[in-house]
């Protein structure tokens, strides 16, 4: 049985179905998927040679802390994320944690996208045009301002490159307009629940990105990851300040360090020192500690027993 470098061996048994950078995804042969999250990280889009230990383990526990709080807003595709669940050909302590058994769903084709505050291309578009995805927004507002609603601001999902946000037209014609505006009120009322959570943890949550899909009765699901620092803007409150691009909850640290580094953004990137691993690592369980309220020796336990 071939090994596969950095992912244990299992990808050689069980069939990919997608690859992103950071997370992958496994065919379990009847309707449910195995996704699995690496502790690799991503700065200015290239992966970091080295890894954050405990990052998948963060990302994972938290998408399942947010996927347990809002069963009320919408049903999610999580069945699981205990280790024994995993199918034992490609079981193994290393996976405990960062793994999640999910149902098969029919994902919809755009991204839902809900922004509470201006940033990246939601402030560029604002900035250019007054608008985001047809969002009037009243004039004068400064980058990483506080907006007076969130908005929803559906993207397309680029397999390469960065996802480009669309008018609620296009979406319209990608979804249909009954199941967006159910994708639209779904999308903003998980992002006030998590918003109104991280604020209480010192945490702003600028944006967040959620993937939406129909299970087989036709009934929209909450699919992917949801409410981690991959999938969203993290801001500690207490370092926001308006006219300037916050730093991340979680990338700081490294970014900072990439910037100082001399590395122009081209991959390979550098292999990162002990002290910004260690920093990162910091960071993450920080995070998960803030917002869930525990250690996460507490999310591994409930994953093992
Ligand atoms: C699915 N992605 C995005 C890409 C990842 C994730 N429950 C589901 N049913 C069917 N398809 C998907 C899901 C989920 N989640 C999600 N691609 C397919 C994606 C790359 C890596 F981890």
């Amino acid at each position: 049985m071939p090994r596969f470098p950095g992912r244990g061996g299992y990808a050689a048994r069980v069939q990919l179905v997608a690859q992103g950078k950071v997370r992958e995804i496994h065919d379990l042969g009847d309707d449910r998927l195995l996704m699995v999250t690496s502790d690799r990280i991503s700065a200015y889009d290239v992966v970091m040679p080295t890894t954050i230990p405990d990052k998948g383990r963060v990302l994972t526990g938290l998408s399942a802390h947010w996927f347990a709080e809002t069963t009320g807003i919408v049903p999610n595709h999580l069945l699981s994320a205990r280790l024994a669940d995993v199918p034992a050909e490609v079981r193994d302590a290393d996976l405990a944690g960062r793994t999640m058994v999910v149902r098969r769903l029919e994902m919809l084709p755009i991204e839902c996208v809900v922004r509470g505050y201006l940033a990246g291309s939601g402030w560029r578009d604002y900035r250019d045009a007054g608008a985001v995805c047809g969002h009037r927004l009243p004039a004068g507002l400064r980058q990483a301002e506080r907006l007076p609603e969130p908005i929803f601001t559906p993207a397309t999902k680029a397999k390469e490159g960065h996802d480009e946000n669309i008018t609620r037209d296009q979406a319209a014609d990608l979804v249909g307009g009954e199941v967006l505006a159910q994708a639209e009120a779904i999308s903003v009322a998980l992002y006030r629940h998590a918003a109104a959570r991280c604020a209480a943890a010192g945490i702003i949550l600028a944006d967040t990105k959620f993937e939406l899909g129909r299970d087989a009765a036709g009934r929209l699901v909450l699919g992917d990851e949801a409410v981690t620092p991959d999938s969203s803007r993290f801001w500690p409150a207490d370092r926001h300040a308006l006219d300037t691009s916050p730093p991340s909850f979680d990338k700081q640290y490294l970014r900072d360090w990439l910037d100082g580094s001399g590395w122009d953004h081209t991959p390979p990137a550098p292999e990162l020192p002990a002290e910004v691993v260690t920093g990162t690592r910091n960071r993450y369980l920080e995070a998960y500690r803030r917002i869930t309220g525990n250690d996460l020796d507490v999310w591994i336990q409930e994953c093992t027993t």
